[in-house]
């Protein structure tokens, strides 16, 4: 079986539903607004990821955020829906979700002083604004049932936090629709007497009957009693599509698949499964940023992926951002336009990303780069298992990139002592000189161009050489004596490499020759040698002997500037038409970063 396409066909999760919890809370605020006829905010999650805080809002409830700074709002348009799709019987809900403009929810960057408070001692209280407060602590088990967790309980346990408005006038509750799910749930809550103590002691509720609260003290407990139950599920289901998801991407190692396709499905399986709007998987180094895989949601337009690759030339300015991911440091950001002085952060606003999540990949302690989860829309927040998930994929990528170095090492190797043994007829090879020919060269171009090792992988040198005036030499001696020295010539340049270093006879009188691991001044004191093995020493030829030269040139891989292997053969090619400018008969080497 494929693997590739059995992760391919992965249904898309493009869009999140909405989760139980949030139609729950809605169903809440919608309830409680409109049975009590009163303005209402319910705040979410103070319980220790603040970043994922929201607060629901009826529709009349805007005036209540006044000293509470907001991140973003979703108006309710979509919400007219909500009504529908809960299949709500209670006419009042449905008429208030209709009429009104349902319910908004809204992500807070700061909390008002007294809700501080609240988390740090839930109470039941009456604001100066007459706002009822109305905490709803997490069930917990401590006591002398089963306690979980040794801590503190009760600081941390504040989990919702319902704030009511009733205007004035309001003060009574009216009597609800007689059909109404909510009068009969009322009903029912009401019918057990509320007692004094129910109130806390000494409390003078402005507005509110102890009946009133009694009601509202009950639906609270409900409420969250049905929110924990819901969190912890979406919590489980949560963790369980994450092991899914970690045990797709260990089959993928074991997979057979090559580096890439392991990579590019990892930033398919992590753009899926988080929901993000584009993964990449990027190397960094201290000049730059390139991508080497990459995924996109599909339904919307994202900006152009060119912006992601860095251009050489602006100095190390990656390393900061380097030492600080060495560090431990920074991994979720969001994009401040007062901050582009900082590469990674003028780098997302070229990306046009409003936030991004960066994991690092190291291979053993060496620095690769980075996991990046990229929004376009608004601001992600990643909750702290997502972010652990992607620490591990980011472990797994490193393991695949580890194992693809060491591959292409052995492979390389393979390649030599296949050579060695290789049959006469075996298509990889020119009959005339037995080098390896043009498609052998073109694939090994391939292998070296692959983008996961593109710039693992010690830079490469190429040398390429090319016959003078050997078309006279034809017209001269005859094409067989061509043969005949071209035949010889390849020998000459074999004997003279080490073995395993592999030679090309690439086009007519054209060589090539790959020399992995080598800087350019080595490979140009290798293509010397070649030259003087050739220069003053005639071929025996059916025509006698007859002296030949030839023009070398030399390139040498560039990871950051190097589209592929391909752009480091043109770089030869244009240092062997200045050989050839320059009369032939010599080696030059054409330094990256000054050719066109
Ligand atoms: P330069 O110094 O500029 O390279 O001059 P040149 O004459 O070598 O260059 P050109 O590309 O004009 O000529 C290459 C010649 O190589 C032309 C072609 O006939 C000859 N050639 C190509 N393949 C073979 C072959 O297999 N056998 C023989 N004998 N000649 C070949
Ligand atoms: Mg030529
Ligand atoms: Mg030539």
């Amino acid at each position: 079986m494929n693997p590739l396409k059995q992760l391919v066909s992965i249904e898309e999760r493009e869009t999140a539903p909405p989760s139980p919890t949030d139609l729950l809370l809605r169903r809440a605020v919608l309830a409680i607004a409109s049975y009590f006829r009163v303005e209402c905010l319910l705040w979410t999650l103070l319980e220790g990821e603040p970043d994922e805080a929201r607060v629901y809002g009826s529709p009349g409830a805007g005036s209540m955020l006044h000293d509470v700074e907001l991140e973003s709002g979703e108006g309710a348009p979509a919400d007219l829906n909500l009504a529908a799709d809960l299949n709500l019987a209670n006419a009042d809900i449905d008429r208030a979700a209709q009429t009104e403009e349902a319910i908004a929810r809204y992500v807070p960057s700061s909390f008002p002083s007294w809700l501080i408070d609240q988390i740090h001692a839930p109470q039941l209280t009456q604001l100066e604004t007459g706002d009822l407060i109305v905490p709803i602590v997490a069930p917990s088990f401590n006591g002398n049932s089963l306690a979980l967790e040794d801590d503190d309980v009760t600081s941390s346990n504040l989990q919702l936090l319902l704030q009511v408005r009733r205007s004035p006038q309001d003060s009574t509750t009216p009597a609800p629709a007689e059909d109404s799910e909510l009068s009969r749930y009322a009903a029912r809550h009401a019918a057990v007497a509320p007692t004094l103590a129910d109130v806390p002691s000494g409390a003078s509720l402005a507005g509110w009957t102890t009946h009133d609260v009694s009601v509202i003290k009950r639906l609270a407990n409900e409420l969250g009693l049905t929110y924990s139950s819901l969190l912890w599920r979406e919590k489980f289901e949560r963790s369980q599509r994450q092991v899914a998801l970690m045990g797709r991407i260990a089959h993928l190692l074991n997979s057979g698949l090559e580096t890439d396709d392991i990579l590019q499905q990892i930033s398919v399986e992590l753009g899926q499964g988080l929901m993000g709007d584009r993964c990449l998987v990027m190397r960094l180094q201290p000049a730059g940023i390139a991508p080497v895989a990459h995924w996109g949601r599909s339904q919307v337009t994202l900006p152009a992926l060119e912006h992601a690759l860095d251009h050489p030339g602006r100095g190390e300015v990656w390393q900061p951002v380097i030492d600080t991911f060495l560090d431990g440091g920074a991994s979720y950001l969001t994009v401040r336009p007062d901050a582009t002085s900082m590469a990674l952060q003028s780098w997302l606003q070229q990306m046009g990303a409003t936030s991004a999540l960066l994991i690092p990949i190291l291979i053993q302690s060496d620095f690769f780069g980075v996991i990046c989860l990229l929004d376009y829309f608004k601001v992600r927040w990643y909750s702290l298992d997502e972010v652990q998930t992607v620490r591990q994929v980011a472990d797994h990528a490193a393991i695949a990139l580890a194992s693809a170095q060491h591959h292409h090492d052995s492979h390389r190797h393979t390649t030599a002592l296949r050579l060695q043994v290789m049959v006469p007829q075996t298509p990889l090879r020119d009959s005339l000189t037995q080098l390896l020919n043009a498609e052998a060269f073109d694939q090994e171009l391939q292998q070296l161009s692959r983008p996961a090792l593109w710039t693992v992988q010690p830079p490469f040198s190429l040398i390429i050489c090319d016959i003078d005036y050997f078309k006279l030499i034809n017209e001269t001696y005859g094409y067989s004596v061509g043969d005949q020295i071209l035949s010889q010539l390849a020998q000459r340049l074999r004997r003279q490499l080490r073995q395993g270093t592999l030679a090309y006879r690439y086009g007519g009188e054209e060589f090539a020759i790959i020399l992995p691991r080598t800087s350019l001044t080595a490979a140009l004191d290798v293509a010397e040698r070649l030259l003087n093995a050739i220069h003053g020493h005639p071929f025996e030829t059916s025509a006698g002997p007859v002296s030949v030269t030839v023009s070398f040139s030399v390139a040498q891989q560039d990871p950051r500037g190097d589209r592929d292997a391909r752009s480091v053969l043109q770089r030869a090619e244009q240092a062997l038409q200045d050989a050839k400018r320059q009369g032939r008969d010599c080696a030059k080497g054409l330094e990256f970063g000054l050719g066109a």
